[in-house]
């Protein structure tokens, strides 16, 4: 592999902030900050970014960065008394150079794992101890994975419970023309009328408006289709049964300091979720939780799995 094609590479991002740059051998590559455990690129072999990150993203702790892949743990959005979305997007995450086995061989090289551990004012904040292990990797086809593997180290023997997303940011070419197949006829909690709930209509979900639901108990696999692009993300997920759909269309978009007016237009954020059931973790147990996306300009299928030890 010639030097610009090093598979694991680490570099100085936006404000100086440390990232990893994954690159696999056919040409995609993907960038992960050290800030947030945070993916903010995903490229397929032609170069094209896949991902939104919005032009107005402060790459200043603490405040998250807006677009990529945020990590919501160990509350997802304001269901708990921790600030919105947890705080695991607002950490310093460090390499982890020594990992657990995994669970699955990829011939690709282009894999990265890091770590977040709570420091003695993080268990101010939230009075447990834990490793978040996070594995990014690029696989043979281009596809995108997220592997989380949480261990919960409390001494004391307490479970802790907590809510998780994948606040994937995908990027579209126009939000009027996107399809999104595979929550037809599932219920969902609608975040704009008071989380009440709802059973989706039969076809596929399309954007003329603010969208902000909590689909529970979804399948596996969750396309996203952009017509203009005549590209087709598949997004597979196992042991997160619930996904958000969210696009905060043009009011929402113009209150948010770090989101531009217009950019609703280009993203959606579709994310794999453990919302409805909140996971408790006994101390010792270890939990994987895992996701992936893929471009199919033909629509390919992919497959992952979650496990509990
Ligand atoms: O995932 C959807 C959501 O919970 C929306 O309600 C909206 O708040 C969005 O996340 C963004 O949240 P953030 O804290 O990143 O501004």
């Amino acid at each position: 592999m010639t030097s610009e094609r090093v598979a694991v590479e680490s570099a100085k991002g936006v404000n100086g902030l440390e990232k990893i740059i994954l690159r696999e051998t056919r040409g995609s590559s993907a960038e992960v900050y050290l800030y947030g455990g945070h993916v903010t690129s995903w490229k397929n072999e032609h170069g094209e970014e896949l991902l939104f990150v919005s032009s107005k993203a402060l790459f200043k702790p603490p405040k998250a960065i807006r677009g990529g892949i945020p990590l919501c743990f160990p509350q997802f959005s304001n269901l708990g008394p921790l600030e919105q979305h947890g705080f695991a997007r607002n950490k310093l995450w460090s390499i982890d150079t020594d990992p657990p086995a995994f669970p699955t061989n990829s011939s690709s090289k282009a894999h990265i794992d890091l770590i977040l551990k709570p420091s003695e004012e993080d268990m101010k904040i939230w009075p447990h101890s834990y490793e978040f292990r996070l594995r990014v990797a690029l696989g043979p086809g281009g596809d995108l994975m997220l592997t989380s593997r949480i261990r919960n180290t409390n001494s004391d023997g307490k479970p802790f419970t907590f809510t998780f997303a994948y606040h994937t940011y995908f990027s579209v070419s126009d939000i009027s023309e996107v399809r999104v197949e595979g929550l037809e006829t599932h219920d969902y909690l609608d975040n704009l009328q008071n989380r009440e709930r709802f059973t989706e209509q039969g076809d596929a979900i399309t954007f003329e408006g603010e969208v902000d639901k909590i689909y529970l108990s979804t399948p596996t696999k969750i396309a996203i289709l952009d017509h203009e692009k005549k590209r087709t993300f598949v997004l597979r997920k196992d042991g997160l049964p619930d996904a958000v759909v969210w696009n905060p269309w043009d009011k929402k978009a113009k209150a948010m300091a770090d989101f531009g007016d217009d950019e609703y237009k280009h993203m959606l954020c579709v994310e794999a979720a453990a919302i409805e059931k909140p996971i408790t973790l006994k101390p010792v147990a270890n939990l994987i939780l895992r996701e992936s996306s893929r471009v199919a300009e033909d629509p390919l299928l992919w497959s992952l799995y979650v496990q509990v030890s």
